[in-house]
């Protein structure tokens, strides 16, 4: 999943309707996009129910210290203001729930402000059950101006990190509401 540049010529992909779909991003030519996959031995509800909650993303981002919802209660505009911990290049970052379906699972949000590097951030996260229903794959894409001074490959390296971890607590956490 990435720039439209890489959707494949013919419906014969082998990538899901779905994938294709939410993680296909339209990528300016000062911008970076990238995704990440992460296997989790849960069933998708376990999962879902973690990422779905705007307003509580401190529930498996361990960089982010608090979180206060600006405006919305939850739907699609709510406005969130993340705070994070020390020993990051920023404190604060202001963020738009853009996508949130029940029914399909995914949850988009962009970066709106914030004293951070990457502005015009924005990222899609789709869940997808295993075939036997125990397990779940998570999909997060996200596109993002490439930083004055940074290289493609420096920003891409650097927002993978951040979403890996995520995506790897939110593995933990899943799988531990199973025990
Ligand atoms: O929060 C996410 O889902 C993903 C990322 C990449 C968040 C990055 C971040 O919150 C920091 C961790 C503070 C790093 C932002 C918006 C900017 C950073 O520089």
């Amino acid at each position: 999943g990435c720039g439209s540049n890489m959707l494949p010529p013919t419906t014969t992909s082998p990538v899901p309707d779905s994938v294709a779909r939410y993680h296909t991003h339209p990528v300016g030519p000062d911008q970076c996009c990238s995704a990440v996959i992460q296997h989790i031995t849960a069933p998708i509800s376990n999962v879902w129910s973690v990422v779905r909650r705007f307003e509580n993303p401190q529930a498996y981002k361990h960089f982010v210290k608090s979180c206060d919802v600006i405006v919305g209660n939850g739907d699609v505009g709510t406005l969130r203001e993340i705070h994070v911990i020390s020993g990051l290049p920023a404190a604060r970052s202001t963020e738009r729930l853009e996508i949130l379906d029940d029914e399909q699972h995914v949850i988009s949000f962009s970066v709106v402000d914030g004293d951070h590097r990457l502005a015009n951030y924005r990222s899609v996260t789709t869940l997808h059950p295993t075939p036997d229903g125990n397990g779940t794959v998570v999909v997060e894409s996200y596109v993002v101006d490439i930083p004055p001074g940074n290289t493609k490959e420096e920003t891409c390296v650097f927002v993978d990190t951040i979403v890996k971890c995520n995506l790897q607590s939110l593995a933990q956490i899943a799988e531990n509401k199973l025990r």
